[in-house]
């Protein structure tokens, strides 16, 4: 029984160890709520004016070109944000989205702006709001980067980079 607790933490500390080496990216330590996110941790810090954790998409299922995105984006600012769009050259088209209840099942549908308030935070997870990929080129598969570009209502781009977790982690 000592020995599988013994070989999965050191999995667990692998697996740490490889998210953790990207030496482009800050990182800080440990604040997991959910069960994806208590073996991966990452910080972006973005033209000083949002903060990205855990950003992250889900690896396609073979023979369907849908995928989802989700992160933390935390504004730095004093002034509220509106992201109006988003882009990545993996799909043809990503969207924002948000899962709501409609005669107790769970449905989504666009929505046109995330707002972050000023020194505040968004999380985009499952079963909230989430980026949509829809007609993605091709398969996402885990451990692979992808860049997507956030576009707030003046403007301004914000460069993600989201890292491909496996379907089972969702
Ligand atoms: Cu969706």
């Amino acid at each position: 029984m000592k020995k599988t607790v013994l070989s999965i933490a050191l999995a667990l500390a692998a697996f740490q160890a490889s998210a953790h080496d990207h030496s482009t990216h800050d990182h800080s330590g440990h604040d997991a709520t959910a069960a994806d996110t208590k073996t991966y941790h990452e910080v972006q810090s973005i033209n000083d004016v949002l903060t990205v954790e855990n950003a992250r998409a889900k690896a396609t299922i073979p023979g369907v070109k849908v995928s989802a995105g989700y992160m933390k984006i935390t504004n730095d600012t004093d002034e509220p944000i509106r992201l109006v769009e988003a882009n990545s050259s993996i799909a043809k088209h990503t969207e924002f989205h948000r899962m709501f209840m409609r005669d107790s099942q769970m449905a989504m549908r666009k929505v046109d702006a995330l707002e972050i308030p000023a020194n505040g935070s968004i999380e985009l997870k499952p079963k909230d709001y989430h980026l949509m990929f829809m007609g993605v080129k091709e398969a996402l598969k885990p451990g692979q980067e992808i860049k997507v570009t956030l576009v707030a209502d003046n403007g301004e781009k914000f460069d993600v980079q989201l890292t491909v977790m496996p379907m089972t982690k969702y």
